[in-house]
Protein backbone atom coordinates (compact mmCIF):
# COMPACT_ATOMS: atom_id res chain seq x y z
CA UNK A 1 0.00 0.00 0.00
CA UNK A 2 2.98 1.97 0.66
CA UNK A 3 4.07 1.65 -3.03
CA UNK A 4 1.18 2.70 -4.40
CA UNK A 5 0.18 5.91 -2.11
CA UNK A 6 3.89 6.54 -3.27
CA UNK A 7 3.27 6.41 -6.82
CA UNK A 8 0.08 7.49 -6.66
CA UNK A 9 1.17 10.83 -5.41
CA UNK A 10 3.95 11.63 -7.62
CA UNK A 11 1.89 11.50 -10.52
CA UNK A 12 0.82 14.78 -11.72
CA UNK A 13 -2.87 14.35 -11.36
CA UNK A 14 -1.59 13.90 -7.43
CA UNK A 15 0.81 16.64 -6.89
CA UNK A 16 -0.13 20.04 -5.66
CA UNK A 17 -0.45 22.60 -9.03
CA UNK A 18 2.47 24.90 -9.23
CA UNK A 19 1.23 28.85 -10.58
CA UNK A 20 3.05 31.35 -10.76
CA UNK A 21 2.24 35.04 -10.50
CA UNK A 22 3.72 38.07 -12.07
CA UNK A 23 3.01 40.19 -9.77
CA UNK A 24 3.47 44.61 -10.89
CA UNK A 25 5.42 45.35 -7.38
CA UNK A 26 4.37 47.17 -4.26
CA UNK A 27 3.44 50.94 -5.57
CA UNK A 28 0.10 50.99 -3.12
CA UNK A 29 -1.49 49.86 0.03
CA UNK A 30 -4.05 47.93 -2.18
CA UNK A 31 -1.63 46.06 -4.60
CA UNK A 32 0.22 44.96 -0.86
CA UNK A 33 -3.43 43.31 0.29
CA UNK A 34 -3.81 41.94 -2.98
CA UNK A 35 -0.57 39.94 -2.94
CA UNK A 36 -1.35 39.43 0.80
CA UNK A 37 -4.70 37.66 -0.08
CA UNK A 38 -3.53 35.87 -3.13
CA UNK A 39 -0.93 34.42 -1.83
CA UNK A 40 -3.35 33.11 1.23
CA UNK A 41 -5.54 31.93 -0.93
CA UNK A 42 -3.10 30.00 -2.85
CA UNK A 43 -1.89 28.73 0.28
CA UNK A 44 -5.45 27.78 1.75
CA UNK A 45 -6.19 25.61 -1.72
CA UNK A 46 -2.68 23.85 -1.37
CA UNK A 47 -1.41 25.68 -4.50
CA UNK A 48 2.62 25.57 -4.80
CA UNK A 49 2.61 29.71 -5.95
CA UNK A 50 5.66 30.63 -7.55
CA UNK A 51 5.35 34.91 -6.82
CA UNK A 52 7.57 37.03 -8.79
CA UNK A 53 7.78 41.13 -7.80
CA UNK A 54 8.65 43.13 -11.32
CA UNK A 55 8.85 46.21 -9.43
CA UNK A 56 7.11 48.29 -11.70
CA UNK A 57 8.89 47.06 -15.03
CA UNK A 58 7.32 45.13 -17.63
CA UNK A 59 10.45 43.72 -18.82
CA UNK A 60 10.88 41.90 -15.36
CA UNK A 61 7.21 40.30 -15.84
CA UNK A 62 7.92 39.28 -19.63
CA UNK A 63 11.26 37.75 -18.04
CA UNK A 64 9.15 35.99 -15.12
CA UNK A 65 6.50 35.02 -17.53
CA UNK A 66 9.21 33.04 -19.27
CA UNK A 67 10.59 31.45 -16.29
CA UNK A 68 7.11 30.31 -15.20
CA UNK A 69 6.75 28.75 -18.98
CA UNK A 70 10.03 27.07 -18.74
CA UNK A 71 9.26 25.60 -15.20
CA UNK A 72 6.08 24.28 -16.87
CA UNK A 73 4.05 25.40 -14.59
CA UNK A 74 0.31 24.75 -14.48
CA UNK A 75 -1.04 28.09 -14.75
CA UNK A 76 0.59 31.84 -14.55
CA UNK A 77 -1.56 35.03 -12.75
CA UNK A 78 -0.18 38.32 -14.63
CA UNK A 79 -1.08 41.57 -13.40
CA UNK A 80 0.41 43.53 -16.22
CA UNK A 81 1.77 47.04 -15.38
CA UNK A 82 0.77 48.45 -18.85
CA UNK A 83 -1.75 47.63 -21.40
CA UNK A 84 0.48 47.13 -24.63
CA UNK A 85 3.45 44.68 -25.52
CA UNK A 86 1.95 41.37 -24.26
CA UNK A 87 1.50 39.22 -27.64
CA UNK A 88 4.09 38.08 -28.16
CA UNK A 89 4.54 36.63 -24.48
CA UNK A 90 1.36 35.54 -24.04
CA UNK A 91 1.53 33.48 -27.38
CA UNK A 92 4.51 31.66 -25.83
CA UNK A 93 2.48 30.83 -22.98
CA UNK A 94 -0.36 29.87 -25.19
CA UNK A 95 1.56 27.56 -27.81
CA UNK A 96 2.78 25.78 -23.89
CA UNK A 97 -0.67 25.24 -23.47
CA UNK A 98 -0.11 26.68 -19.60
CA UNK A 99 -3.62 29.66 -19.27
CA UNK A 100 -2.82 32.80 -18.06
CA UNK A 101 -5.50 34.84 -16.10
CA UNK A 102 -4.94 38.83 -16.17
CA UNK A 103 -5.27 39.68 -12.47
CA UNK A 104 -7.27 43.68 -11.61
CA UNK A 105 -5.53 45.30 -15.12
CA UNK A 106 -5.96 44.48 -18.85
CA UNK A 107 -3.94 43.99 -21.86
CA UNK A 108 -4.61 45.17 -25.35
CA UNK A 109 -3.72 42.07 -26.86
CA UNK A 110 -5.49 39.31 -28.84
CA UNK A 111 -8.65 37.85 -25.98
CA UNK A 112 -8.19 34.65 -27.25
CA UNK A 113 -4.03 34.62 -26.00
CA UNK A 114 -5.33 34.65 -22.16
CA UNK A 115 -7.87 32.41 -20.37
CA UNK A 116 -9.81 35.17 -18.80
CA UNK A 117 -9.60 38.55 -16.79
CA UNK A 118 -10.54 39.44 -12.96
CA UNK A 119 -10.93 43.40 -12.54
CA UNK A 120 -12.74 45.74 -12.28
CA UNK A 121 -14.44 47.76 -15.13
CA UNK A 122 -12.60 51.00 -14.75
CA UNK A 123 -14.63 52.81 -16.73
CA UNK A 124 -17.69 52.41 -14.55
CA UNK A 125 -15.12 53.56 -11.90
CA UNK A 126 -14.47 56.80 -13.34
CA UNK A 127 -18.10 57.83 -13.92
CA UNK A 128 -19.19 57.27 -10.64
CA UNK A 129 -16.47 59.25 -9.21
CA UNK A 130 -17.24 61.95 -11.83
CA UNK A 131 -21.20 61.48 -11.27
CA UNK A 132 -20.56 61.82 -7.58
CA UNK A 133 -18.70 64.90 -7.76
CA UNK A 134 -21.45 66.45 -10.38
CA UNK A 135 -24.19 65.93 -7.91
CA UNK A 136 -21.75 67.39 -5.19
CA UNK A 137 -21.10 70.07 -6.55
CA UNK A 138 -24.32 71.00 -9.51
CA UNK A 139 -21.82 70.46 -12.32
CA UNK A 140 -19.95 73.63 -11.10
CA UNK A 141 -15.79 72.85 -10.93
CA UNK A 142 -12.32 72.90 -11.83
CA UNK A 143 -10.66 69.85 -11.27
CA UNK A 144 -7.19 68.28 -11.12
CA UNK A 145 -6.31 64.86 -11.97
CA UNK A 146 -3.92 62.58 -10.49
CA UNK A 147 -3.64 59.77 -13.25
CA UNK A 148 -2.14 56.37 -11.98
CA UNK A 149 0.79 55.04 -14.26
CA UNK A 150 1.27 56.08 -17.57
CA UNK A 151 -0.14 53.50 -20.13
CA UNK A 152 -1.79 51.51 -17.72
CA UNK A 153 -5.94 50.10 -18.12
CA UNK A 154 -6.58 51.60 -15.06
CA UNK A 155 -5.05 54.91 -15.52
CA UNK A 156 -6.51 55.06 -19.47
CA UNK A 157 -9.96 53.99 -18.40
CA UNK A 158 -10.27 55.84 -14.92
CA UNK A 159 -9.93 58.77 -17.33
CA UNK A 160 -11.85 58.08 -20.23
CA UNK A 161 -14.71 57.34 -18.12
CA UNK A 162 -14.59 60.12 -15.74
CA UNK A 163 -13.80 62.41 -18.99
CA UNK A 164 -16.77 61.16 -20.37
CA UNK A 165 -18.94 61.96 -17.58
CA UNK A 166 -18.38 65.45 -16.26
CA UNK A 167 -18.59 65.99 -19.96
CA UNK A 168 -22.39 66.23 -19.55
CA UNK A 169 -21.55 69.47 -17.40
CA UNK A 170 -20.42 72.35 -19.44
CA UNK A 171 -19.21 73.93 -15.73
CA UNK A 172 -17.03 71.12 -14.99
CA UNK A 173 -13.43 70.73 -16.40
CA UNK A 174 -10.10 69.48 -15.45
CA UNK A 175 -7.82 71.81 -15.24
CA UNK A 176 -4.41 69.81 -14.96
CA UNK A 177 -3.31 66.36 -14.89
CA UNK A 178 -0.39 64.52 -14.40
CA UNK A 179 0.90 60.94 -13.35
CA UNK A 180 1.52 60.50 -9.89
CA UNK A 181 2.17 56.54 -10.54
CA UNK A 182 -0.20 55.01 -8.21
CA UNK A 183 2.31 55.95 -5.33
CA UNK A 184 1.90 58.24 -2.16
CA UNK A 185 5.23 59.99 -2.55
CA UNK A 186 3.54 60.67 -6.54
CA UNK A 187 0.52 62.25 -5.21
CA UNK A 188 1.83 64.69 -2.66
CA UNK A 189 4.79 65.95 -5.09
CA UNK A 190 2.20 66.57 -8.22
CA UNK A 191 -0.28 68.06 -6.05
CA UNK A 192 2.15 70.59 -4.70
CA UNK A 193 3.10 71.20 -8.27
CA UNK A 194 -0.60 71.97 -9.06
CA UNK A 195 -1.42 74.02 -5.95
CA UNK A 196 1.69 76.04 -7.19
CA UNK A 197 0.80 76.55 -10.55
CA UNK A 198 -2.92 77.73 -9.38
CA UNK A 199 -1.41 80.47 -7.68
CA UNK A 200 -2.16 78.47 -4.21
CA UNK A 201 -4.79 76.40 -4.46
CA UNK A 202 -8.23 78.80 -3.93
CA UNK A 203 -9.09 78.19 -7.97
CA UNK A 204 -9.01 74.12 -7.25
CA UNK A 205 -12.83 72.50 -6.19
CA UNK A 206 -11.30 68.96 -6.46
CA UNK A 207 -9.13 66.58 -6.70
CA UNK A 208 -9.79 62.97 -8.71
CA UNK A 209 -6.95 60.66 -7.69
CA UNK A 210 -7.02 57.64 -9.79
CA UNK A 211 -6.34 55.16 -6.30
CA UNK A 212 -6.44 56.42 -2.40
CA UNK A 213 -2.42 56.28 -2.26
CA UNK A 214 -2.43 59.30 -4.64
CA UNK A 215 -5.21 60.89 -2.68
CA UNK A 216 -3.51 60.24 0.49
CA UNK A 217 -0.70 62.23 -0.74
CA UNK A 218 -2.24 64.95 -2.06
CA UNK A 219 -4.39 65.52 1.00
CA UNK A 220 -1.22 65.56 2.85
CA UNK A 221 0.12 68.75 0.03
CA UNK A 222 -3.15 70.58 0.71
CA UNK A 223 -2.61 70.76 4.71
CA UNK A 224 0.97 72.14 3.91
CA UNK A 225 -0.51 74.66 1.73
CA UNK A 226 -2.36 75.83 4.39
CA UNK A 227 -6.02 74.49 2.71
CA UNK A 228 -8.57 72.41 4.11
CA UNK A 229 -8.83 69.30 2.34
CA UNK A 230 -12.31 67.77 1.50
CA UNK A 231 -13.55 70.88 2.37
CA UNK A 232 -11.72 74.30 0.50
CA UNK A 233 -10.83 70.56 -1.88
CA UNK A 234 -12.82 67.85 -2.75
CA UNK A 235 -11.17 64.58 -2.63
CA UNK A 236 -12.66 61.49 -4.55
CA UNK A 237 -10.72 58.71 -5.20
CA UNK A 238 -10.64 54.66 -5.90
CA UNK A 239 -9.93 51.36 -4.10
CA UNK A 240 -11.31 51.78 -0.32
CA UNK A 241 -7.92 51.30 1.55
CA UNK A 242 -8.39 51.24 5.04
CA UNK A 243 -6.27 54.60 5.45
CA UNK A 244 -8.98 56.18 3.35
CA UNK A 245 -11.57 55.41 5.39
CA UNK A 246 -9.53 56.67 8.62
CA UNK A 247 -8.81 60.36 6.43
CA UNK A 248 -12.99 60.33 5.65
CA UNK A 249 -13.87 59.57 9.22
CA UNK A 250 -11.04 62.51 10.19
CA UNK A 251 -13.09 65.09 7.49
CA UNK A 252 -9.70 64.90 5.15
CA UNK A 253 -11.44 62.93 2.45
CA UNK A 254 -15.01 63.06 0.72
CA UNK A 255 -15.35 59.76 -1.43
CA UNK A 256 -13.57 56.49 -2.42
CA UNK A 257 -15.24 53.11 -4.46
CA UNK A 258 -14.44 49.87 -3.51
CA UNK A 259 -12.04 47.72 -5.25
CA UNK A 260 -12.32 44.29 -3.79
CA UNK A 261 -8.16 43.22 -3.61
CA UNK A 262 -9.57 39.57 -2.85
CA UNK A 263 -9.12 38.27 -6.64
CA UNK A 264 -7.31 34.92 -5.66
CA UNK A 265 -10.19 32.84 -5.69
CA UNK A 266 -11.84 33.79 -8.68
CA UNK A 267 -8.42 33.70 -10.76
CA UNK A 268 -8.04 30.16 -9.42
CA UNK A 269 -11.70 28.88 -9.69
CA UNK A 270 -11.10 30.17 -13.47
CA UNK A 271 -8.39 27.75 -13.86
CA UNK A 272 -9.68 25.27 -12.49
CA UNK A 273 -12.98 24.86 -14.78
CA UNK A 274 -11.03 25.90 -17.88
CA UNK A 275 -9.55 22.29 -16.33
CA UNK A 276 -12.17 20.78 -16.40
CA UNK A 277 -13.18 21.67 -19.62
CA UNK A 278 -15.84 24.50 -18.70
CA UNK A 279 -16.27 27.97 -20.61
CA UNK A 280 -14.85 30.55 -18.92
CA UNK A 281 -16.06 34.33 -19.65
CA UNK A 282 -13.44 36.87 -20.52
CA UNK A 283 -13.80 39.20 -18.28
CA UNK A 284 -14.57 38.44 -14.38
CA UNK A 285 -16.15 41.69 -13.16
CA UNK A 286 -15.12 42.79 -9.39
CA UNK A 287 -16.92 46.43 -9.12
CA UNK A 288 -17.59 47.67 -5.58
CA UNK A 289 -20.01 50.65 -4.18
CA UNK A 290 -18.84 54.26 -3.49
CA UNK A 291 -18.46 55.02 0.10
CA UNK A 292 -18.76 58.29 1.85
CA UNK A 293 -17.53 59.49 5.39
CA UNK A 294 -20.79 58.71 7.19
CA UNK A 295 -19.74 55.21 7.48
CA UNK A 296 -15.95 55.73 7.08
CA UNK A 297 -15.05 55.15 11.06
CA UNK A 298 -16.72 51.66 11.43
CA UNK A 299 -15.37 50.54 7.74
CA UNK A 300 -11.69 51.80 9.29
CA UNK A 301 -12.83 49.69 12.27
CA UNK A 302 -13.71 46.55 10.31
CA UNK A 303 -10.72 47.00 7.77
CA UNK A 304 -7.64 48.14 9.48
O1 LIG B 1 -6.28 50.90 -8.06
C1 LIG B 1 -3.98 50.88 -7.56
C2 LIG B 1 -2.93 49.94 -7.92
O2 LIG B 1 -4.49 47.95 -11.02
C3 LIG B 1 -6.62 48.29 -10.15
O3 LIG B 1 -3.26 49.50 -9.21
C4 LIG B 1 -5.19 48.31 -9.88
C5 LIG B 1 -4.65 49.64 -9.37
C6 LIG B 1 -5.16 50.11 -8.02
O4 LIG B 1 -1.68 50.28 -7.64
O5 LIG B 1 -4.00 51.24 -6.23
Amino acid sequence: LATLTAILMSSPSFAEPTYGFSQIGSESGWRTSETNSIKAEAERRGIDLKFSDAQQKQENQIKAVRSFIAQGVDGILLAPVVESGWDQVLREADRADIPVVLIDRGVDADPSLYLTKVASDFKEEGALAGSWLAAETNGNCDIVELQGTVGSSAAIDRKSGFDALIGNFPNMKIIRSQSGDFTRAGGKEVMESFLKAEGGGDSICAVFAHNDDMALGAIQAIKEAQLDPADDILVVSIDAVPDIFKAMADGDANATIELNPHLGGPAFDAIAAHNDGEDVPKWIKANGPLYLPDTAAAEYEARK
